[in-house]
């Protein structure tokens, strides 16, 4: 039986000048770009929690979305849902999935429970990973959904909380490992406070770490060879999340030694919501060498949540795409959807259409950053506009050489500093050029 039947087979790629909203446009996986194919740059993953248990669900009312696969028992739906699941990802062409826990087998009464019917899940998936080729690119724990983690997971005031999510982390790492996933996710939704009235921030920041330090600790015993990775998110649900942004997130790192196993996944609408752009967060990850994946939703301007929408923005793609060839690629993570249909979109081809435009935005992205960098222009600018710390005294500065006195001294024997444009305008143009396609 099929879930899908508006797909007979596989999303083709027809190229640019087809009018079908059923085939790609400029996701071609076999493509060479710069001596990689389409497929090894844009290593997309499907996220299990939208594009197959999301319900449509907001504030104001419950589920409008009707999924056949969502019926029966809890343990009926696990099944249906994994097997509507990977038929999905074949037909899309994508290579890589992501999960939480709770997405692919429902809370048992115990904790034994619960784990026999993991067990019973993450077994289904590798039997239909070996048989697809589809791959899991990271695995996480829901430490957010549950009543008992109101107050924090790791960060709960309560220890027998925490131990709820450590043997939580134990088991999504086990799946992880098992199913060959080369990332494992932290996302601190509810490792924050909604008031510090009655909140002891030093210790819940000591309570995470402490957790984080175990999870390496057992990843490592239970042969983890992949990274662990932090994704950034400023508040909702809490009001202040601990792994605000990147640049907090690096930090907390190093404060903890925790610094060596973690990187970055860095989300597009958690950094819109920090007030910072995509491609700040990804600029600062990876200037750190932290920059380890990426979730790929967008936001919406003219409001201040989580709105976790289909990337369509062109200039997010060709800037991620920027940052990811600079620094050769993404090797333990990628480009993970975490977007979701809106509640309106109550067909299956709407989940079609968000994942197809949203692989042909960062497909075209791809091409263009590859061209401007192959190019040069925005890059030779740059250089020309640091060369000066190429020279002696620079050099002397950056290798902490000098001191404030010969500074002074040689300020004043240089006189006062020409004032070069930084010449923003004509560099934004040049960008336009590019995305148009007239350069
Ligand atoms: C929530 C969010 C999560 C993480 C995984 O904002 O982005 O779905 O990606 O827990
Ligand atoms: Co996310």
């Amino acid at each position: 039986m099929s879930f899908f039947p508006e797909i007979k087979n596989r999303v083709p790629y027809e190229g640019p000048s087809s009018k079908n909203p059923l085939a790609f446009k400029f996701y071609d996986a076999k493509k060479k770009v710069g001596g990689k194919t389409m497929a090894q740059h844009l290593k997309f993953a499907v996220c299990y929690w939208h594009t197959f248990k999301g319900t449509g669900a907001d504030p104001f009312g419950g589920g409008s979305l009707q999924r056949e696969w969502n019926s029966g028992s809890p343990m009926e739906v696990a099944h249906k849902t994994m097997e509507a699941a990977f038929e999905f990802i074949s037909k899309l062409g994508v290579n890589y999935w992501c999960f939480h826990d709770r997405d692919i087998a429902p809370e048992g009464a115990t904790i034994a429970e619960t784990n026999k019917q993991l067990a019973e899940m993450v077994e289904i998936a590798g039997v239909l990973q070996k048989s697809t080729g589809i791959k899991l690119l990271w695995g996480t724990a829901n430490l957010f959904s549950h009543p008992r983690y109101t107050h924090g997971a790791a960060t709960n005031p309560d220890p027998c909380v925490f131990a709820q999510a450590a043997a939580q982390v134990r088991r999504a790492l086990d799946a992880t490992v098992e199913l060959g996933g080369t990332g494992y996710v932290f996302w601190g939704g509810r490792e924050g406070y909604t008031s510090l009235i009655n909140t002891n921030l030093k210790q819940e920041r000591e309570q995470l770490a402490a957790l984080m330090h175990m999870a390496v600790d057992y990843a490592k015993k239970i042969g983890f060879k992949g990274k662990f990775f932090i994704e950034p998110k400023p508040k909702e649900p809490s009001q202040h999340q601990y792994d605000f942004d990147a640049a907090t997130a690096i930090g907390y790192l190093n404060e903890f030694g925790l610094a060596d196993h973690f990187a970055m996944n860095v989300e597009a609408n958690h950094a819109t919501l920090a007030t910072h752009s995509f491609e700040h967060d990804l600029v600062v990850a990876s200037s750190a060498g932290k920059l380890g994946s990426l979730d790929i939703n967008r936001g919406d301007q003219t409001c201040g949540w989580d709105t976790d929408q289909f990337p369509t923005n062109i200039y997010d793609a060709v800037a991620a795409m920027t940052v990811i060839l600079k620094q050769g690629g993404l090797k333990y993570g990628g480009l993970n959807f975490d977007a979701k249909v809106r509640r309106g979109s109550f067909d299956t081809a709407d989940l079609f259409h968000g994942h197809i435009g949203g692989m042909d935005t960062f497909a075209k992205g791809l091409l263009i950053a590859d061209a401007m960098l192959r190019d040069g222009v925005l890059t030779e600018n740059i250089k020309t506009r640091y060369a000066g710390w190429k020279s002696p005294m620079g050099r002397k500065i950056l290798g902490g050489k000098t001191s404030l006195p010969e500074l002074e001294k040689w300020a004043d024997a240089q006189g006062e500093p020409p004032l070069i444009s930084g010449r923003q305008e004509l560099l934004e143009n040049i960008l336009n050029e590019y995305i148009l396609g007239i350069r």
